[in-house]
């Protein structure tokens, strides 16, 4: 069913100026945007941001997907996944990323672990990208005694998947380092050591992609967050750090990125605390702006339309 309307990245008679109307959801509050284009479609999912007004924390029990086919108009759909189908997670439906392959969906998401302190990382998998998506491993993919380069034991969050041109397929994830390792073909067995990658003023959010032949890892920078990139020639780095991607995201200490290339246009999907009065860092919304690469391949600072 449809839920909203709106005309947001939609251009104008003055020139091509896009017009905003974000955010893109306004009934509900969402963060931590993924996005996947499968067939026709941008497919968006997004935590579900349910703190109460007085309650400064997260508080998040499930995670929702909204379809697309022109960035403008967004149908929701049933709840697809919640924490409680990973019988082994305690709470926090934190980010995560879907990747399709061979016309499965991989789920790839943070939760807190009922009994491995810490954040841990899961997948579930579906047949279709609306869901419903069920636990595939029965146990985590990525535990907080795996990692030991923090002492913290949220340094296992924010999955980012990518499947290289070569079929190998990647994750990324982490807070204040930044890890990386190969998946086996079947999506939901490390394939390798996992590795980590030095970038400037890491904290969380990495987000890989890959457009003409550059391979792109943005992320989030200092805290509060601003959002920035590397760029590399190879999945396995070097990576040059290239700069700030998008600014602080108004009243929100986290800004949480997603970039798709859609029908011939880029686009940058973040979130802010829009929605007023109580919106901010427990209680965010999910916007859309344009994303345009220079000629030699890096990314313009986006302009969000709130500012
Ligand atoms: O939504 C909870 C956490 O906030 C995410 O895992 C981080 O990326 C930050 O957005």
């Amino acid at each position: 069913w449809k839920t909203m309307a709106q005309d947001n990245i939609s251009a104008s008679s003055n020139g091509g100026k896009i017009t905003s109307n974000n955010p893109i959801i306004k009934d509900k509050y969402t963060g931590d945007p993924a996005a996947l284009v499968y067939k026709d479609k941008v497919y968006l999912y997004a935590g579900h941001d349910e703190a109460p007004n007085d309650f400064n924390f997260y508080k998040m029990n499930e995670w929702l997907v909204y379809s697309s086919s022109d960035m403008v108009n967004w149908q929701e759909h049933p709840v697809p996944l919640k924490v409680t189908d990973f019988t082994w997670a305690k709470s926090d439906a934190w980010a995560a990323q879907v990747i399709e392959r061979n016309g499965k969906f991989y789920w790839y998401v943070t939760v807190e672990h009922g009994t491995t302190k810490g954040k841990s990382i899961g997948v579930a998998v579906s047949d279709s990208p609306t869901g419903p998506f069920k636990d595939a491993l029965g146990k985590a993919l990525i535990t907080n005694d795996m990692t030991t380069q923090t002492n913290i034991d949220w340094d296992d969050i924010d999955p980012s998947v990518i499947i290289d041109d070569d079929g190998q397929a990647y994750l990324f994830w982490g807070n204040t380092v930044c890890h990386y390792a190969k998946l086996k073909a079947n999506m939901t067995e490390l394939d390798g050591p996992i590795q980590t990658i030095t970038l400037p003023n890491f904290t969380e959010a990495p987000w890989i992609h890959k457009h003409n032949n550059w391979y792109y890892l943005s992320y989030a920078y200092q805290f509060p967050e601003k959002i920035a990139y590397a760029m590399s020639k190879s999945i396995n780095g070097p990576w040059e750090y290239k700069g700030i991607l998008n600014e602080l995201a108004g009243n929100s200490n986290t800004n949480h990125q997603a970039i798709i290339d859609f029908k011939g246009k880029s686009y940058f999907i973040y979130h802010n605390g829009s929605i007023q009065p109580n919106g901010g860092s427990f209680r965010r919304s999910v916007c859309v702006d344009r994303l345009y690469y220079n000629k030699d391949g890096s990314m313009k600072r986006v302009i969000m339309t709130t500012e």
